[in-house]
């Protein structure tokens, strides 16, 4: 384990400037990201058999532990969502997320605070390519997860995130806009539901008011964004599934979490109206 601070006190400044940091070769690949690979490998090769598909893959190896997964889905797609809502229980990954290190990270970010994991908040996204249903639109984390108005996502990559593969886009600094109120409706994917659907009251304007980027990143880094930054998933064009991990933190001690004891948002089957219905643009 490491000793000493994580961050220097640039990056505490550039995150707190920016409201998104990223932490390159955060995780150790070998101990902490390759098992959970295996794990996915594993679970692909469970479904060939138990479908008895005819789809054969190469022995495990962490660059090509999603072997198999684009001939699974072309046949099937409800098997893609068998192992989305699998990946998510695997062990090394429940383990990934209450690493030791992501409260340290969270301390440092947010000196003074009492870091919390949020229940359900985490997963292993599958951005497969050119589908837009699961497409996150722009938002702030805070409506769709609630728990405290201080919160953190970790998002970290499993695959090396190409331009062609939609890196998630980022407007630094937007955070200090506070909690935006959103529309329940997105008109233009009426097939979107759930936190899917959330829209950005004021958009257009908004998304003008600062820059853009999105970053290109590896396995093993850790991109830290807060709860209030508005980012938006890119639009995967590639051969590949974007394969990305999720997991959030938040502050029991941030004043609004504690007034609605930390409930979460639309995981935890809450409707985040009734407890912000100033939040609800509609
Ligand atoms: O990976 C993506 O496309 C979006 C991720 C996101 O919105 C999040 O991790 O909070
Ligand atoms: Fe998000």
């Amino acid at each position: 384990m490491r000793q000493g601070p994580l961050l220097s006190e640039a990056q505490v400044a550039e995150f707190k400037r920016n409201g998104v940091l990223i932490l390159r070769n955060f995780y150790d690949l070998e101990r902490d990201i390759a098992p959970i690979q295996q794990a996915i490998y594993d679970l692909i090769g469970l479904l060939i058999v138990k479908y008895r598909l005819p789809i054969s893959r190469p022995a495990f190896s962490p660059a090509t532990f999603d072997a198999g997964y684009q001939q699974l889905i072309a046949l099937n797609r409800a098997y893609g969502a068998e192992i989305y809502d699998a990946v998510k229980q695997i062990p090394a990954f429940v383990r990934l997320v209450a690493h030791p290190l992501h409260d340290q990270l969270f301390a440092e970010l947010r000196p003074g605070s009492f870091p919390a994991v949020a229940a359900g908040g985490y997963g292993i996204r599958i951005d497969n390519p050119n589908e837009d249903r699961f497409r996150a639109n722009w938002h702030q984390e805070y409506p769709a997860q609630l728990r405290s108005l201080d919160g953190l996502v970790y998002w970290s990559p499993l695959v090396p995130v190409t331009e062609d593969m939609g890196p998630v886009e980022f407007c630094p600094g937007s955070q200090v806009e506070g909690a935006v109120p959103v529309h329940t409706r997105d008109p233009n994917n009426p097939e979107k539901t759930g936190a899917y659907s959330l829209t950005l009251q004021g958009e257009e304007a908004l998304l003008r008011k600062y820059a853009h980027v999105s970053p290109l990143t590896s396995p093993g880094d850790l991109v830290a964004i807060d709860f209030l930054v508005l980012h938006a998933s890119g639009h995967n064009r590639s051969q590949r599934s974007r394969w990305t991990m999720q997991l959030r933190y938040f502050n029991f001690l941030e004043p609004t979490g504690q007034s609605h004891g930390w409930r979460g948002s639309y995981a935890a089957g809450v409707d985040f109206r009734t407890i912000h219905p100033e939040l609800c643009a509609d």
